[in-house]
Formats: structure tokens, sequence, C-alpha cells
């Protein structure tokens, strides 16, 4: 677990009744509105390229417990998002009784899916119990919790945002922006790109993927700015940064890879044009000439923006359905087919702001302690002035 301070927990099936969460950590006093959760959630329903599902949810927070009056209270956080299309599979997701007449049992999995290695691993043979829980639908859980600690650390000026670089293997043109200008941009966009005259040609190649029963991945960026120097720690293999960051991304559904900064360009590189050339300044204090390690070293912050850029492959459900076996009659099949979205980039472009966020929340919460923000924020302009002073 690469978390030190901050604990969560997700549970809920993609049909069932629905998502929870409890995240327990965050100090007493922050400020907090269900509204502040439920921008995130709605901005990670959003992208052209998802199925029927979106149509149906309009994901809203409940929040059960750790907030009294808009402050948090310092006790765990439980917050839930029903599932409106529960609706539609009360009976085949019932808690008691018998599959419903005529119920399918899913028996024809997806290669790329958990299907069937979690139907090896938890001896089931209805594979539905499996893709239930392996769906990304878990990722409304995630962003609720992300959202809570995005707004922590909004108390200290931090900031997290993100833009897809590739989608469906189309490089996005390199904007001559800032990477919140990248962001805002990207807001406005429909395939969350930082070029939004581009949206036109990126949701033509979505579309002719849908006719061919395609899907599609594809690259994003997220980065976090003004972080402080020294979060994380070189003293030990899982209290390093930049390995905690690895390990939040690579847990989202469907990620295959993780860079920061340059990341694998670096192994065909020197090193002249690799490191980060140091410099000094009254105003800024120490910093870098460049960004080009994404703003770690030695696994601790270092003060330039964190940039992280995670690879997605594409969705396993595919229209066009490749070889699979009837896990009863082992005979070759085809895999099973079902509702589901050409492409997930730009959702998973929120949910990795939010993975980044909870990381950054945890991670400060080490550096500093604190049980309200009151402390915690006295420590921080404490640390900020021995950054300074240094
Ligand atoms: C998903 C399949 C689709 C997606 C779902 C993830 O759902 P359904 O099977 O209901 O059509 O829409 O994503 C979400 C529901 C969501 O909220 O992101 C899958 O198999 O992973």
């Amino acid at each position: 677990m690469s978390l030190r301070v901050l604990r969560f927990l997700t549970a809920g099936e993609s049909h069932g009744k629905g998502l929870v969460a409890i995240l327990e950590g965050i100090p007493a006093n922050l400020e907090l509105s269900p509204e502040d959760i439920n921008r995130e959630l709605a901005r990670r329903q959003k992208g052209y390229g998802r199925g029927g599902r979106m149509k149906i949810e309009k994901d809203r927070v409940d929040i059960i417990s750790g907030v009294r009056f808009g402050k948090t209270l310092g006790s765990p956080i439980a917050m839930a998002v029903w599932n409106r299309d529960f609706e539609n599979w009360r009976e085949r997701m019932a808690v008691e009784g018998e599959p419903p007449e005529g119920y399918q049992p899913f028996i024809k999995p997806r290669p790329g899916h958990a299907d069937l290695v979690g139907g090896i691993k938890y001896n089931q043979r209805d594979l539905r119990n499996i893709l239930e829980r392996s769906s990304a639908r878990e990722t409304a859980a995630r962003v609720a919790v992300g959202a809570v600690c995005k707004k922590f650390l909004s108390e200290f000026g931090i900031k997290i945002g993100s833009y897809v670089r590739v989608l469906g293997g189309y490089r996005v043109k390199e904007m001559p922006l800032d990477l919140w200008s990248r962001h805002l941009k990207a807001e406005q966009s429909e395939v969350r790109i930082p070029n939004p005259l581009e949206d036109p040609y990126v949701k033509t190649l979505i579309d002719k993927a849908k006719e061919k029963g395609e899907t599609l991945g594809g690259i994003i960026e997220v980065f976090a700015l003004n972080v402080p120097p020294g979060l994380g720690s070189h003293i030990q293999w899982d209290r390093r940064l930049d390995g905690r960051i690895a390990q939040a991304m690579m847990s989202i559904q469907a990620i295959k890879g993780v860079e920061i900064g340059s990341g694998f360009e670096t192994g065909f590189l020197p090193g002249s044009r690799v490191m980060d050339e140091i410099g000094w300044s009254e105003e800024r204090g120490f910093f870098r000439y460049t960004n080009r390690l994404g703003g770690t070293e030695g696994g601790i912050t270092n003060g330039e923006p964190l940039v992280v850029r995670i690879a997605m492959k594409p969705i396993p459900t595919l229209m066009f359905p490749l070889r699979s076996v009837d896990i009863e009659t082992k005979q070759e099949v085809k895999a099973m087919r079902e509702r589901s979205d050409v492409t997930a980039v730009p959702a998973a472009s929120v949910v990795a702001e939010a993975m980044l966020a909870i990381v950054l929340a945890d991670a400060l919460l080490e550096k500093l302690g604190g049980d309200f923000m009151e402390e915690v924020k006295e420590r921080f302009k404490l640390y900020m002035e021995h950054v300074k002073n240094f």
C-alpha cells in the first residue's frame, strides 16, 4: 500500500446499488461541500466516445459521515455514489434469492479483461461476478476521494490538472502553452485535448473505431503545480514519491504504463540533456532551468511542477469480438459483447488527477502532520520559511 497517513477503500459493483468509499486521515476543519465532490464526479462522466451508460447515470455524492456544517470532523469520511442503472439490474444483482428466470451466466471471457483470470482465482463460473467489480465504474468512488484530497491541497495552493496527449494513435499537436492553460483548454474539449480545434478530427477517429467495433486507448498527462519541495523521501524504497505515484497510476483500470517527466525518453539521451540545472534567485529561491525530470529527484519533490504521463490500453469490450473459449464447453467462441465505451481516455484523465491528489495529500500530511487544518497550515508556513531561508 503506497499511502502512509491517509487510508481509503472503495466498494461496489458496476450494476449494484452503488459505489462507496471511506477516506480516513483528512484533518478536521477543512471546508467541504457536496458540490466540491459533485463537480469532479461530473467531469469524470464527460468525454466523447462513452457508451449509453453515461446517459443513465448522473453521479452525485451522498456524504454519510465525517462532515458537519460544511467542515470535516477528522473522522472517516464515508461517501456513496448510487447507481441509477441499478433499477434495471435489481433482479440480476439481487443480494438474496436466485438468478431470475432465463438469466444467462457470462461464460465467454473477454481477452484483456479480468473475466477469465478473476473467474479462476475466485472460482466463479458466472464471470459477471468478476466483471462487476473489475469495471471502471469503480473509479467514480476514487474520484470522490480524490475530490476531497484536491480540496485539502487547494488550501496550500496546490493545483492538479490533466489533458490528453494521444488518443487512438493520434498525437495531439504540441501547444506552446503552460500546463495550466493546457488543462483549461482541455476542460473545453469533448476529448480533453489542449487544442479544441482538433476535437472534430479526434471525434472522427472515435466514430470510425465505433463503426469497426474497435476501441481506442491513449496517453494522458497529469500534473500538479505549486508542490513544495521535500515530499517523499530517498531513504527507503517505499517512501519514494515517484514510486508511490507510479503505483497509484498503475492501479487505475486499463493503465499499462507510467512515466515521470521525460520518462522513457531519458534512456535515449546523454546526461547533459536529462538533468535540470540548478539556479537561485532572491524571488524564487532554488529553481531548475528546465523540468525534464518532472519534479522529482531522489524520490523527493523538488518544487518544480510534478509531471506524470500514463498510457491507457483500449477498452477490452470489443463489438468486433476476439477469439475466446467458452468456459463450460471449452469450445472456441467469440468473446462476450455488451454495452461499453469506445474510449474512456478523457475520463481516465480525471481519474488520474484524483489518484495524484490522493498521493500528494498523503505525502503532504506525512511531511507536516497535524489533526486540524489550522495546525497543518501553521506547520506548512514554518516549513516554507525553512525552504526559503535554506
Ligand atoms: C465498463 C463498461 C461500461 C462503462 C463503465 C465501465 O458500463 P456498462 O457495462 O454499464 O455499459 O460505461 O463505466 C462506467 C459505468 C463509469 O461510470 O465509468 C467496464 O466494463 O469497465
